[in-house]
C-alpha cells in the first residue's frame, strides 16, 4: 500500500530540511568567544592535504607534565585544524613526524646537533626546522629547556592556524623581556577592581577547568606569570588559607611554565603577624618577611615574588615610618631573593607635598633612589605619569633610572578605554609608549630599549599587564577585548611586532580568515585607538573621565582630592584651556631629556596630540591645521563620534560572514558604544563652550 505522505508530514520535512541546511552552513558548536584564539576549527579540505602529510604523528619525548601538556596541545590543535585525529607516537616511523623536544630529554634531538644554536637562545627560545630524520622529512620543535619547547610548539600551531608552508622551515626566536605578566586585581571575595568581564576565577576559590584553560591561553603567548590577587593587597592573602589556595593555582599553571607571584600589602607584619611594627629597619620585621617567604617557597618552589603598592592612595609603607621604597623594597626583595624571587615595587606614587603637579611626583620620590634598590627589586612603573589615559606621554621614569630594573605596567582592561562597552584595540597606543624615543643615550633611546635591558645593560627585565579576564564565558566581556590579551602577551615577547601583524594574528585564529574579513577587521581594529581618544579626550586633554572612570566628566571636581578632578587637570575658563608644565608651569617637561624637554616647552614644537597636555593656551590659539583651538576640539569630538558611528556601519558589512553569536554580540556593543560617542561628543562639547563663555 502506498503511503501518503500527509500535509503535516511534508511541512515536518520542509522544516527538518532547512534545519539541515541550516547546521551544515552554521559552525559545528556555538560560538560563546570561551575558546579565544585556540579554537583550532577545521581548515577547508583543500588546504588540509599538505598538513596532513606534514603532520602524521606527534613526537614528544618529554616525561614531564610539561610534555603531557605540549603532546595534549597539539593533539587537540592538529586534530581539530586537520579535521581528524594525528595519533602519538613514541619515535618517528615515516615521514611527518612532528618532533618537539629539548637534547636533554631526548636523544633524538640530541642527535640533530644542533645544541650550540639552542645554547644561544636560552631556556624560553626556540627553533622550528624542517628536517629528516633517519631519512624521513621531519618538522621538530627544539628548545634547550621545556618553556622554549611549549612555546615552540604553540608557534608551530600558529603556522598552520595562519595557513602557513610547514616546509621549509628553519625558524629561531626567543623573548626580549624575562619576566612577562599579568596582574590581575582581583579581590579575596571575588570582586575584581576595575574588572568589566565576570567575577575572578582565582578567587574565593580558584575554577579549575578555567584556570587551566587560562594557563594553555597564556602559554600560546609567552606570559610566563602572574600576579593572582590585587595591588590593593589584602594582607589576609599572605596567610595559609589563601597560601593553600595559592598552592593549588601554581599547581595548575606550571606545567604551562607560569609562575604565580602574590600582591603583598607592607603593613603585613602587624596585621597578620601580631608585631608592633613594620618599620622595614627593625630586625624583627626582616625576620617575619624572611619568615613568610621561607614559607611560600616551602609550598611553591618556583614562586614569582611579590608585587608591592606603598604609599599610595593610602596604602601603607615604608614612609610611615620615615624610611625610603628602597628601604620597604629591600627587605622584600632580600627574603625572596635566596630562592630566586623579584620584588616588582610600583612607582605609581602621587603625594601632594611631593609636588604640585601629580604627574611630577613619582620622577621625584624615584630618581634619587636610583642605585639604592637590591638586585631584585623592579621598580615598576605605569606606561605614562598619571594613570592608563588614553593617551600620554611616556612616564619620564624610563631612561631615568639606569641602575635599577624597570618593569614597564600597561593596563590591559579598559578602565578609562570605555570598560567592556568600546572596540578600542590597544596595541597602537602600546607601540607609541615602546617607540617612544627617551633620548637617555641620545637619539634612538626607545622605551622597548629601556625595558629589554639593551639601552643600559640591565639583566631583569619585565612587563606587566593588568589583566582583563574574568568569569564571563568570553573571559574579557567584548570579544575585542581578547585581541588585547593577545596583543600584550605577543608584544611582551617581542615588543618590535607590528600592532597591524598583531591583529593579523589574532584575527586569523579568532574569527577565520577570507582576505575582506580580515581586512575590515584589521581596519576597524587599527583605526579604534585614535577613534576613542578623538570623542573623549582630544588634543592631549587628560583625566576627563570621572566617577566610575567610563564617561567623560569635565566637570568633576572631586571633593576628596584635588587630583582626582577633572578641572584640575583641564583648567578650562572663558581665556584658555590645557595645564602648563612648561618651564613656566608647573616645568613637567624638565623632567624629560633634551631635546625632549625644549620640544615640548613650545607649543609650535608640541605635537597637537599632546598639545595641552604640556600647554594652557587660549581659545584662539591657532593650529597648524589652521584652525583655532576651540575650532579644532569641536572638529575633533565630531569627527571622533562620527567615526564610532563608522565601525558599527564597518562591521555591519560583516553579517553573514561570521558566526552570529558574536556578530550580534559584538554589534550590540558597538552600537552602545557609538550612542556613548555621541552623548560624550555632546557633553564635553556643551561643557567647554559653557567654560569659554565664562568671563575669564
Ligand atoms: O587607576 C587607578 C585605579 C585604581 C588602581 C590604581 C593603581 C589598583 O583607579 O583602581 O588601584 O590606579 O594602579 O594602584
Amino acid at each position: 500500500m502506498r503511503r501518503q505522505t500527509s500535509p503535516c508530514r511534508s511541512r515536518l520535512a520542509r522544516i527538518a530540511g532547512a534545519a539541515l541546511a541550516l547546521a551544515l552552513a552554521a559552525p559545528v558548536h556555538a560560538e560563546t568567544g570561551y575558546d579565544l584564539w585556540l579554537r583550532y576549527p577545521a581548515l577547508p579540505a583543500a588546504d588540509r592535504a599538505a598538513y596532513r602529510t606534514a603532520a602524521t604523528a606527534i613526537v614528544v619525548p618529554l616525561r614531564s607534565p610539561t610534555g603531557d601538556a605540549i603532546a595534549a596541545e597539539l593533539a587537540r590543535g592538529l586534530g581539530g585544524l586537520l579535521g581528524g585525529d594525528v595519533p602519538r607516537a613514541e619515535r618517528p616511523r615515516g615521514a611527518g613526524a612532528i618532533v618537539v623536544g629539548t637534547p636533554t630529554a631526548s636523544p633524538l634531538v640530541a642527535a640533530l646537533g644542533w645544541s650550540a644554536a639552542l645554547e644561544t637562545l636560552g631556556d624560553e627560545g626556540y627553533v622550528i626546522r624542517s628536517t629528516t630524520i633517519e631519512g624521513a622529512p621531519a618538522t621538530v620543535v627544539a628548545s634547550k629547556g621545556e618553556a622554549g619547547a611549549l612555546y615552540g610548539a604553540f608557534h608551530l600551531l600558529r603556522l598552520i592556524q595562519m595557513r602557513q608552508p610547514l616546509s621549509p622551515l628553519d625558524i629561531a626566536d626567543r623573548p626580549r623581556l624575562g619576566r612577562r605578566l599579568l596582574n590581575h586585581w582581583d579581590n579575596l571575595d571575588g570582586s575584581i577592581e576595575r574588572g568589566y568581564a565576570g567575577r575572578s576565577f582565582w578567587w574565593p576559590a580558584p575554577v579549575a577547568a578555567r584556570v587551566a584553560d587560562y594557563a594553555r591561553a597564556n602559554a600560546s603567548i609567552g606570559v610566563n606569570g602572574t600576579v593572582i590577587n590585587s595591588v590593593n593587597a589584602n594582607p589576609q592573602s599572605l596567610t595559609a588559607p589563601f597560601l593553600d589556595k595559592a598552592t593549588a593555582i601554581a599547581a595548575i599553571l606550571r606545567p604551562y611554565r607560569i609562575r604565580v607571584y602574590l600582591a603583598a600589602n607592607f603593613a603585613a607584619p602587624k596585621m597578620i603577624g601580631g608585631l608592633a611594627t613594620n618599620d622595614p629597619r627593625d630586625p624583627a620585621v626582616v625576620r617575619w618577611w624572611r619568615a613568610k617567604a621561607d614559607e611560600i617557597y616551602q609550598r611553591i618552589p618556583d614562586f614569582g615574588g611579590f608585587v608591592v603598592k606603598a604609599n599610595s592612595e593610602g596604602q601603607p609603607g615604608p614612609q610611615d615610618y620615615g624610611r625610603t621604597h628602597a628601604d620597604g623594597a629591600n627587605v622584600l626583595a632580600a627574603a625572596v631573593a635566596p630562592h630566586g624571587g623579584v620584588v616588582m615595587w610600583r612607582a605609581f606614587v602621587y603625594n601632594a607635598d611631593v609636588d604640585p603637579d601629580r604627574v611630577k611626583r613619582a620622577y621625584a620620590e624615584f630618581v634619587p633612589l636610583d642605585g639604592r634598590f637590591h638586585a631584585s627589586v623592579f621598580a615598576q612603573v605605569k606606561n605614562g605619569p598619571l594613570d592608563f589615559q588614553p593617551r600620554e606621554p611616556f612616564h619620564p621614569l624610563f631612561g631615568a633610572m639606569p641602575k635599577t630594573p624597570l618593569m614597564a605596567e600597561l593596563q590591559i582592561t579598559q578602565e578609562y578605554l570605555g570598560h567592556a562597552n568600546h572596540l578600542v584595540y590597544l596595541a597602537p597606543m602600546w607601540k607609541e609608549f615602546l617607540e617612544a624615543d627617551t633620548y637617555a643615550s641620545g637619539p634612538g633611546s626607545a622605551v622597548a630599549q629601556v625595558i629589554d635591558g639593551s639601552l643600559e645593560g640591565k639583566r631583569e627585565t619585565g612587563i606587566a599587564g593588568v589583566a582583563n579576564t574574568g568569569q564571563d564565558g568570553n573571559w574579557t566581556g567584548h570579544d575585542f577585548g581578547q585581541a588585547n590579551w593577545y596583543a600584550f602577551g605577543r608584544l611582551a615577547w617581542n615588543p618590535s611586532l607590528g600592532a597591524a601583524a598583531i591583529a593579523d594574528e589574532w584575527i586569523r585564529m579568532t574569527w577565520g580568515g577570507t582576505p575582506d574579513l580580515i581586512a575590515t577587521i584589521r581596519s576597524i581594529m587599527l583605526d579604534s585607538r585614535e577613534i576613542f581618544v578623538r570623542y573623549t579626550m582630544p588634543l592631549g586633554l587628560h583625566h576627563l573621565i570621572g566617577g566610575d572612570h567610563y564617561a567623560p566628566m569635565p566637570e568633576n571636581a572631586d571633593p576628596r582630592r584635588a587630583d582626582w578632578s577633572a578641572i584640575y587637570y583641564h583648567r578650562a575658563d572663558g581665556r584658555a584651556v590645557g595645564y602648563d608644565r612648561t618651564r613656566a608651569g608647573s616645568d613637567a617637561v624638565s623632567q624629560y631629556r633634551p631635546p625632549l624637554r625644549a620640544w615640548w616647552n613650545d607649543p609650535a614644537t608640541t605635537p597637537d596630540d599632546l598639545l595641552l597636555w604640556f600647554h594652557r593656551l587660549p581659545w584662539d590659539f591657532r593650529m597648524k591645521s589652521g584652525r583655532t583651538l576651540w575650532d579644532e576640539l569641536v572638529f575633533s569630538y565630531g569627527q571622533g563620534a562620527d567615526e564610532a558611528k563608522g565601525l558599527e556601519l564597518r562591521w555591519t558589512t560583516l553579517r553573514g560572514k561570521i558566526d552570529d553569536e558574536r556578530y550580534q554580540a559584538v554589534l550590540a556593543r558597538l552600537r552602545r558604544q557609538s550612542d556613548d560617542a555621541a552623548a560624550w561628543r555632546d557633553k564635553c562639547l556643551r561643557y567647554f563652550e559653557a567654560a569659554r563663555a565664562r568671563r575669564p
